[in-house]
């Protein structure tokens, strides 16, 4: 019913806020999917009437878009080659590691770069049917780079933003890439670009100069006119993420959640040093890093059951891509190994669940965990250092963050951590665990007010913001092409 209806704000990200879930009696129904950018676009769009761009999750011919929660959702079809080529491929085999310090090799295959332009182009498309006269077009994330140039084309009357989730390389990896110049043209087509941190900005400005006849001035990005074109300014700038700090506070000041963390405790022996890690299960966080830590501390006799354990939530992701298989072999290998070695009957040194949990249970984790540990080797922003603060209202545990974390450029009271040195992070596991609970305090008070100041909404409301006050003001149209 609702075809050629429009929206004032659209969103488009390479996944639809919901997965589709067949319940016992064979009823299908959708239900809110996890993850961070999925928590931050659901506050934005509270309130507001809004429309989401993205793929419904799986192959094949796309669902009619529907209303979900207050939101128009209009999924893009999505074939199970493009998922192989420009998702698997090109988004988390070719970007992902070149935008992450290249942990791992990143692979480059020219049919899995057709693919992206493609789905890019439909994304574009689907962006176009839906956005009002004069509509903000919000697009996120490394998976749709090409969109803002794309969309421009399609509809110059519209505002386009690009929010980036995750770093945007050094120049020298950058330019690796055989299709540098045409994601920075793409990115180009937005009137206002947004990064997690002043560098990934920097980073950006710099590959503009190096690969393309632009100027820069400041945090702005100049193209002269060229092919018939008008030539364009776009500024690029630091407008880091946040999470709903109010909303999750609330869920874990409720008395089941704080049930829960003691039963947790009690259920791992009540141990005198809880480490907790949840990350999705991904390279680029560190997870062999701090094991390897741990298991040192242990081999010492530093640290020994029962006295500590360790729980590590590793959310199953990418499952499909080779360098996630190798890594979902190591991290097991070794938890094994650690087990094997430290533990003992009813105490075991690594608890390690390979599973996804509903948001309560998640919120009460943090509330049992004396020590978090968060040491990416990179990581755009990492929420779940952010989370874990917000669970703490009793001013307790402490949390241990890697420099190579967006985070650490806001949340400067952790026991800050470089990865790469196992023996550092040894020490600072060791001084974060023996810390005063005076010291904590004052720590955690520091970190919550941080978030707290800096939620997901005021996130929006600068990244909005802008936008709106992007230089290049878009001409009207004028035309009666659509209705
Ligand atoms: C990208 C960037 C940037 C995880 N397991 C469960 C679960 N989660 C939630 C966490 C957190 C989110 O997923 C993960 O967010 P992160 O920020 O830690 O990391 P990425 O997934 O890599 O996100 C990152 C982010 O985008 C936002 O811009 O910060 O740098 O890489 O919210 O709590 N949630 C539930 N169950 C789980 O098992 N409910």
């Amino acid at each position: 019913m609702a075809k050629g209806r429009t929206f004032d704000l659209v969103i488009a990200a390479n996944r639809l806020p919901v997965d589709r879930v067949v319940d016992s009696d064979g009823t299908e129904r959708w239900r809110r999917s996890p993850g961070g950018l999925v928590t931050a676009m659901d506050s934005v769009m509270r309130g507001r009437e809004g429309a989401w761009v993205g793929w419904a999750g799986d192959p094949g011919e796309a669902p009619t878009p529907f209303d979900e929660g207050g939101m128009w959702l209009h999924p893009v079809e999505i074939s199970q080659e493009e998922v192989e080529q420009y998702y698997e491929g090109f988004s988390n085999d070719t970007l992902w590691p070149i935008y992450h310090d290249v942990i791992v090799p990143a692979r480059f295959h020219r049919p899995w770069w057709v693919a992206y332009e493609r789905v890019n182009q439909r994304f574009a498309e689907a962006i176009a049917e839906v956005a009002a006269e004069g509509a903000l077009v919000w697009v996120h994330d490394y998976q749709l780079q090409l969109v803002p140039q794309l969309v421009r084309e399609l509809r110059p009357d519209v505002r386009i933003g690009w929010f980036n989730h995750i770093p945007f390389p050094p120049v020298e990896l950058f330019a690796q890439l055989p299709w540098r110049s045409r994601l920075l043209t793409g990115l180009l087509g937005a009137d206002y670009l947004g990064f997690q941190r002043t560098a990934d900005a920097q980073n950006f400005i710099r590959s503009c100069r190096r690969h393309l006849d632009a100027t820069t001035k400041g945090d702005t990005v100049t193209l002269p006119a060229a092919d018939g074109r008008p030539g364009r300014t776009v500024r690029a700038s630091a407008v880091p993420i946040s999470i709903d700090f109010r909303s999750l506070d609330e869920l874990a000041r409720s008395p089941a959640v704080k049930a829960r963390a003691q039963e947790i405790r009690a259920s791992l022996g009540n141990p005198e040093t809880l480490f907790l890690g949840v990350d999705r299960l991904d390279y680029t966080k560190g997870i062999r890093h701090r094991l390897k830590a741990y298991e040192e501390l242990l081999a010492e006799g530093t640290l020994s059951t029962p006295d500590v354990t360790f729980v590590q939530v590793a959310t199953p992701s990418r499952e499909r891509v080779d360098a996630y298989k190798r890594l979902r072999t190591e991290v097991e290998t070794t938890v094994g190994h650690i087990n094997g070695s430290y533990s003992t009957i009813g105490a075991q040194a690594v608890h390690y669940l390979h599973q996804s949990y509903p948001r309560e249970e998640m919120a009460a984790l943090f509330q049992a965990a004396d020590v978090m540990l968060v040491t990416p080797l990179r990581d755009g922003m990492n929420l779940v250092a952010k989370e874990y603060v917000t669970c703490r209202n009793d001013l307790g545990g402490a949390l241990v963050l890697s420099e190579f974390t967006g985070a650490w450029h806001e949340l400067h009271q952790a026991f800050v951590c470089n990865p790469h040195d196992i023996e550092g992070l040894k020490q600072t596991m060791l001084r974060a665990m023996s810390a005063s609970p005076k010291e904590k305090q004052r720590l955690m008070r520091a970190l919550r007010r941080r978030v707290s100041d800096h939620d997901v909404l005021v996130w929006a409301d600068r990244f909005l913001e802008n936008l709106r006050a992007a230089p290049d003001r878009p001409p009207r149209r004028t035309g009666k092409e659509r209705s």
